[in-house]
């Protein structure tokens, strides 16, 4: 495996990297999909939740994996549909999901809500079950806003589990959502791998243990949120994430990932606040930009080692927005605690919006 590590462009990732096998049928669901919610005239949040795994053998016992419990996705896509918007809900097998996770097994295992009934009314032998009266309204609640959401056929999920599926899925994904011009949102959330090891480098077998010590070399996974911005829907409303854990890097890695790849907002998080603070950086308003255009970048924002700013002249161009919720007390009960990602959709729902009215009035104008 003396293979030197590479830096793949999305386009030499795409040519030598092999697409999942579902992609074809996942593609045609999310184009029928797209195509009744334009003929509704709705909006579209693509939602990508949840970590990527990187495998490290062909026939795979081992993988490197992203933290990620799919918390923010499958919350904030309970909201977007509240808010109207029809989501694609793209994330990793087996994380959380819109409605059930309200009742995941960890946190709120569902066997605990349910009662065997032991008054002998039944019909027939087989006893009755229902569900314990202090959780019923709660779950009357989830349970009702979930069977509108399937009756309206609102919502559409489909699943990764690699870096690599999630790549393929996320292109893919992103042509379909072009027909819908401005109204596609990107919402993504997915705790995505920077490195990953190209098939060509992967052992097949399961790595054997015995020689001393692992040595693997990963290559840079390719930045392919320029192409989604640039290529693949030019005119989408586009949010990516960035998480850290080192606080003075949230904002100049987010800046930098603004400058970089021109969309419309990062939202920083910092791993142990994410729950009850966020921060929302966007470039400053400027004079009517053509939309899928962004302006070039002012100042040299890379250093060798990846997006940090080498020196902080960027406040001019960026402005943060800070959204903070209380942290709850122990004692309020889960159904009650205040969801951060409410006050996140509710805040880009209106720039979504604000967004579309620029951009239409500025295509009129030329
Ligand atoms: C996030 O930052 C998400 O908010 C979390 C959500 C992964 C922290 P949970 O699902 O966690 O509630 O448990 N997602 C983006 C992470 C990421 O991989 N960002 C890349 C980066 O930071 C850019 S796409 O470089």
């Amino acid at each position: 495996m003396n293979v030197e590590p590479t830096t793949f462009s999305a386009e030499d990732y795409f040519a030598t990297q092999t697409p999942p096998s579902t992609l074809h049928h996942d593609v045609e669901q999310v184009k029928n999909f797209v195509a009744r919610q334009a003929k509704e005239g709705r909006k579209v949040a693509l939602v990508t939740s949840g970590g990527t795994t990187v495998p490290l053998e062909l026939n795979v016992v081992r993988f490197l994996d992203n933290f990620s419990a799919g918390t923010r996705g499958a919350t904030s896509a309970e909201y977007f549909l509240k808010a109207g918007y029809a989501v694609i809900f793209m994330h990793r097998q087996f994380s959380l999901q819109p409605f059930s996770r309200h009742y995941s097994h960890s946190t709120n295992p569902f066997l605990d809500f349910l009662e065997i009934e032991k008054d002998g009314t039944q019909v027939d032998s087989t006893p009755r079950i229902s569900v314990t009266p202090e959780k019923r309204e709660d779950l009357l609640e989830v349970l009702s806003t979930y069977k509108a959401v399937h009756a309206a056929g609102t919502l559409h999920s489909l699943t990764y589990v690699t870096v690599n599926d999630y790549l393929w899925l996320l292109r893919a994904l992103s042509q379909e959502l072009a027909v819908l011009r401005r109204n596609a949102m990107f919402y993504l959330a997915a705790a995505v791998s920077d490195f990953f090891l190209p098939r060509q480098k992967m052992s097949e077998h399961k790595i054997q243990s015995g020689k001393g010590s692992l040595h693997i070399e990963m290559d840079q996974v390719p930045k392919i949120l320029g192409s989604v911005v640039d290529e693949w829907t030019r005119e989408g409303f586009v949010i990516s994430f960035k998480l850290e854990t080192d606080p003075a890097l949230l904002i100049p890695k987010a800046r930098a990932a603004l400058e970089r790849y021109g969309h419309q907002v990062v939202i920083g998080n910092d791993l142990h606040r994410r729950k009850h603070e966020v921060v929302f950086v966007s470039r400053k308003p400027l004079p009517s930009l053509p939309p899928g255009t962004h302006p070039e970048p002012t100042t040299a924002v890379t250093n060798v080692n990846g997006d940090v700013p080498t020196r902080d002249t960027l406040s001019d161009t960026f402005v943060e927005y800070w959204l903070r919720i209380d942290i709850p007390d122990s004692t309020v009960p889960a159904s009650q605690v205040k969801e951060i990602e409410e006050d996140i959709v509710t805040e880009l729902v209106k720039r979504h919006s604000a967004w579309i009215q620029q951009s239409v009035a500025s295509e009129v104008s030329r």
